[in-house]
Formats: structure tokens, sequence, C-alpha cells
């Protein structure tokens, strides 16, 4: 029987995502060179795949399950806010833990997509999870996340290592009001 809290689990509890365990299992996920020199110089990179539709569709629907208040495992998440817009007429759903509740956002952890680019990217180092959060913002009265900056207070590594990975589950266009980068001078 699987663990209530799957937090308890330290490996991948579902055939959701590919299993990569030898150096030949990562290859695929590879990221090139040109990827990495540009992480590098403008301080981020786009357009990796990160799951594919079959994937994105057990996440969403996982999501529509917990994002229920009366869900039986709803004590997990560390932090679920149906709605934490200032606007009334906005809505901004915010939520951390996923991983803890259901096997598709555990699992992800373990995706090879994303361990790959990450260590890669960390300097081909071994990765360690900190935290998952997901932002919820509806078409047409979507909240705001403001402009900030995380790294201040990222001090869990020395010297710092830390890497956000945004991923999309629905489609985000220059129309709907997708994610912007600021370009930081080289
Ligand atoms: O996606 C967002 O709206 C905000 C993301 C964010 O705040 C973060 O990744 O730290």
């Amino acid at each position: 029987m699987q663990e209530r809290d799957l937090a308890d689990c330290h490996f991948p509890v579902s055939d959701i995502f590919k299993r990569a365990i030898s150096k030949i299992d990562f290859e695929p996920f590879k990221l090139s060179v040109e990827q990495i020199e540009h992480f590098h110089h403008f301080g981020y990179l786009t357009n990796i795949q990160i799951f594919d539709e079959q994937q994105v569709a057990i996440l969403r629907s996982e999501l529509s399950e917990i994002a229920d208040p009366s869900h039986p495992k709803h004590d997990l998440f560390y932090e679920f806010h149906n709605n934490q817009s200032t606007d009334p007429e906005t809505v901004l759903f915010h939520s951390l833990g996923h991983w803890r509740i259901t096997p598709g956002f555990h699992d992800a952890l373990w995706n090879p997509a994303f361990t790959k680019a990450a260590s890669q990217l960390l300097g081909d180092k071994s990765i360690r999870f900190w935290h998952d959060q997901l932002f919820c913002k509806p078409a047409n009265h979507g909240g705001v996340v403001a402009w900030h900056q995380d790294y201040s207070y990222w001090i869990r590594t020395m010297p710092m290592q830390h890497l956000t990975c945004w991923i999309g589950l629905d489609d985000a266009t220059t129309e709907n009001g997708c994610l912007n980068y600021i370009l930081r001078q080289p």
C-alpha cells in the first residue's frame, strides 16, 4: 500500500515518468553546450520540454482533485491559499507541497527531463530538491505576482547554487500573459 504522505517515499511511486538510472538513460535529456552557455550568459534558459502532453494531463487532473480543500490529504500542503490576491476582483491560487500528496507531483522530482537539465545547469552536480510551488491565475481574472528577486533570501547553499524550474501546465503565450524575464547585464 502507498504511504499516505509521499514525502516518506524516497523513490518514484508510479510509471508516469521515464526512470533514469544509468548514464545512458539520461542521454536523451541532455542539454547542449549552447543551451548551457545561454543560461550562464543570460541567467535563464527557455523551451525545455519537461512534461509530455499525457503527463501534463495527469498533473492537471491531480491538481483539480487536490485543489478541493476537503481533499483527505489537504493537511499535507505546506501552504494552501485559494485566493492570495489583494484585489477582490482577481484570483491567485497559490500552494506548496503537492509532491507529498499525489504520485504525479511526487514523481516529477525524479523526472530525468528535469533532473538532468538542473544538474547540468548547476555545473554537473548532484541536485537536491528544495520546494515545489503552484500558482493558478484564471483566464480574464487572474491575480498578479509582483516582480521580485528571490535570490536575496535563498541561502541554502554556499556558494549559492539554486535554480528555479518554471513549468506551465496551461499554454502560456505573450497574448495571455506568459512569464517574462529581465535580462541581467553580463
Ligand atoms: O509564477 C509566478 O507567478 C511567480 C513565481 C515565483 O514567484 C517564483 O518562482 O518564485
